[in-house]
């Protein structure tokens, strides 16, 4: 059997603000992901920060955290097999400019910082991603 995985993904304010929502799950449940959990948020600037505490010393921390908080988001928890590596390959390279045809980037983004959406890039970051946002209760 293959091995499920849950990855936590983003629908950032720039995609649900142009009302993408709707098709950027559509392509989500195309590829085989199944939503386990979902919340629209707006986030805070000091949630925006803590999420991204990663990057903190980063020039574009301000803008990127910013940005995040300037609209309401979808959060997402997304399961499949090979999940956190499958959503990446689906969003495509954090620079729309680059990302593959066919990818939700290529296809949604406008630039490297309205990226249009998120994705944990790893089993750490995804673990710490998940219980950032989403209560055990809401992940089972
Ligand atoms: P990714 O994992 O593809 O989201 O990319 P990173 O973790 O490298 O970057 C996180 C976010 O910071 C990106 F989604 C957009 C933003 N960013 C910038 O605004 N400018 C940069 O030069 C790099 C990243």
């Amino acid at each position: 059997m293959e091995l499920m995985e849950r990855t936590f993904a983003i629908i950032k304010p720039d995609a649900v603000e142009r009302r993408l929502t709707g098709q950027v799950l559509a392509r989500i449940e195309a590829a085989g992901f199944t939503v386990r959990a979902m919340r629209l948020q707006h986030l805070t600037k000091a949630e925006a920060e803590g999420f991204y505490a990663v990057h903190r010393e980063r020039p574009f921390f301000g803008a990127l955290t910013d940005f995040m908080s300037s609209g309401p988001c979808v959060l997402l928890a997304l399961e499949a097999p090979n999940a956190i590596a499958e959503w990446r390959t689906l969003m495509g390279a954090t620079d729309p400019g680059k990302a593959d045809a066919g990818t939700l980037r290529k296809d949604f983004g406008s630039s490297i910082d309205r990226n249009a959406t998120h994705g944990s890039d790893a089993p750490e970051t995804a673990a710490f991603e998940l219980g950032y946002f989403f209560r055990g209760l809401e992940l089972r």
